[in-house]
C-alpha cells in the first residue's frame, strides 16, 4: 500500500483534573496525532511524549523532529506491504521510541481498516472486553486520597493505583487499605526512590499491594534486582523499560515480576508484542499503562490488551473521566471494570473531525 500523505497534529484537550505525579502535574492533555493517508483510508496514532523530559527523554517537539525529518520521509511515497515493514525500515533510528510509536500506530491502524479486520484480532489478541483500573494522581492529603479512591470503587474499577513520593507513601497507603481491606491496590513512585531512600517502600510490604511501580530510577535495573531482593510485594517496571531487551533484561536479572507496557513507550504495537512474547515465556504477567490519552491512543491500548499475556487491569480507564470531549465515536467508556472492544476495522472508532479541529493547535501536512 503506498502511503501518500502523513498529518503531523499538535492537539490539545482540556482535561477534567489536574494529575499530579512525582514527576510534575499536568493541566491539558497536549499531544501530537499522527494520520496516515493511502487511497482516501486514514490511520490514526498519538504520540504518548509529554511536553517535558520528565517521564521520558522525548517530548512533544523533540518527536515532531523526529517524525516530520526521519520518520514521516522513511514511508511517504513508499509501497508498505504491511505495518511491521515500518518497524524494520524505522530500525536504523535509534531512540526516539515514542515517535517511532506513534506512527507505527496509525500504520496498523490504517493497515488493518484496509483489511477490513479490527486491530484486536491482527495483533493476535482474543479479549472481547477487557479489565480496566485507574490511575489516580497524587491528593494534597491523606483524606483527600481516600476520598479519590472511594469516588473510583464505586465507578467499578478493578484496581486502584495511587500514586506516591517521598513524604506521601505510606501514610496514604496504608489510609486507603484500611478503608478497603479486599481492594486490588498499587503504587507509583515514578523512580522518585533510591536505594538509600527505600526505607517507604519496604514499609509498604504491610499493605498487601498486588506491585509497586517503578520505586527507582529509569535506568537503575541492577538496584531494581537489589529492592526486589528485600521486598516481598513484587516489582512493576514502567519508565525501564523501552523495548524487548530491556524486558529480557530486567527478568533475567530479576528486577521486576510484572511489566507495564506502553505501546507508545516502546516504539509501536511491533515492539509491544515482542515484549509480550518475553514475557509470557518468562510467565511474567503484564497490563497495559496510560498516558492520559485521547480516544485513538485509548483505542489502541484496548486493541493490544486483548493479547493473552495482558493479564492484569490496566490503566486504559473511560475517557469520559478525563475529557468533556473526545475526538473520536463512540467514546471508549468502561463499566464496572470492563471496557468493551470495538469490533470495527482498525481501532474500531471514528474521528470527529470537527471536535479535532478545535482542538488542533498546529498542523503539518507531508506528501509524496
Ligand atoms: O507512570 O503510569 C504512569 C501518566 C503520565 C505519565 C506516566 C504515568 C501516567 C499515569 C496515568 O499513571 C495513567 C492514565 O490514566 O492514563
Ligand atoms: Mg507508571
Amino acid at each position: 500500500m503506498r502511503i501518500e500523505k502523513v498529518v503531523l497534529r499538535l492537539v490539545e484537550m482540556p482535561l477534567k483534573f489536574r494529575f499530579r505525579t512525582s514527576f510534575g502535574e499536568t493541566a491539558a492533555k497536549r499531544f501530537l496525532l499522527v494520520e496516515a493517508i493511502s487511497e482516501g483510508i486514514s490511520g490514526w496514532g498519538e504520540c504518548v511524549a509529554e511536553d517535558g523530559p520528565f517521564y521520558s527523554p522525548e517530548t512533544t517537539d523533540s518527536a515532531r523532529s523526529a517524525l516530520s525529518r526521519f520518520l514521516i520521509p522513511l514511508v511517504l511515497g513508499r509501497d508498505l506491504p504491511d505495518a511491521p515493514a515500518f518497524d524494520r525500515l524505522a530500525d536504523r533510528v535509534r531512540g526516539n521510541r515514542m515517535a517511532k510509536g506513534a506512527l507505527e500506530a496509525a500504520l496498523r491502524d490504517l493497515f488493518a481498516r484496509v483489511d477490513g479486520v479490527s486491530l484486536a484480532r491482527n495483533l493476535g489478541g482474543t479479549r472481547t472486553v477487557i479489565e480496566v483500573g485507574v490511575s489516580l494522581g497524587l491528593q494534597p492529603t491523606v483524606e483527600a486520597t481516600v476520598e479519590n479512591v472511594r469516588r473510583h470503587v464505586a465507578q467499578g474499577y478493578r484496581r486502584i493505583k495511587v500514586k506516591i513520593e517521598p513524604g506521601a507513601d505510606v501514610d496514604r497507603v496504608a489510609a486507603v487499605r484500611e478503608a478497603f481491606p479486599d481492594l486490588p491496590l498499587t503504587a507509583d513512585a515514578n523512580a522518585a526512590y533510591t536505594l538509600e531512600t527505600s526505607e517507604p517502600l519496604l514499609a509498604l510490604d504491610a499493605f498487601g499491594l498486588d506491585y509497586i511501580e517503578q520505586p527507582l530510577h529509569h535506568e537503575d535495573l541492577v538496584d531494581h534486582a537489589r529492592l526486589a531482593g528485600r521486598l516481598s510485594t513484587p516489582i512493576c517496571l514502567d519508565e525501564s523499560i523501552r523495548s524487548s531487551a530491556d524486558a529480557a533484561a530486567a527478568i533475567s536479572l530479576g528486577a521486576c515480576r510484572v511489566l507495564n507496557v506502553k505501546i507508545g513507550r516502546v516504539g509501536g504495537h511491533g515492539e509491544a508484542l515482542r515484549i509480550h512474547d518475553v514475557a509470557s515465556a518468562a510467565g511474567v504477567p503484564l497490563w497495559c499503562g496510560g498516558m492520559l490519552e485521547s480516544g485513538v491512543g485509548r483505542a489502541h491500548n484496548i486493541a493490544a490488551a486483548t493479547l493473552p499475556g495482558f493479564t492484569k487491569p490496566g490503566d486504559t480507564s473511560s475517557s469520559s473521566r478525563y475529557f468533556e470531549e473526545d475526538i473520536v465515536e463512540p467514546r471508549p467508556e468502561a463499566a464496572d471494570g470492563l471496557m468493551p472492544v470495538p469490533e470495527g476495522p482498525g481501532i474500531g472508532v471514528e474521528i470527529r473531525r470537527d471536535v479535532l479541529a478545535r482542538f488542533t493547535l498546529e498542523t503539518l501536512e507531508l506528501s509524496a
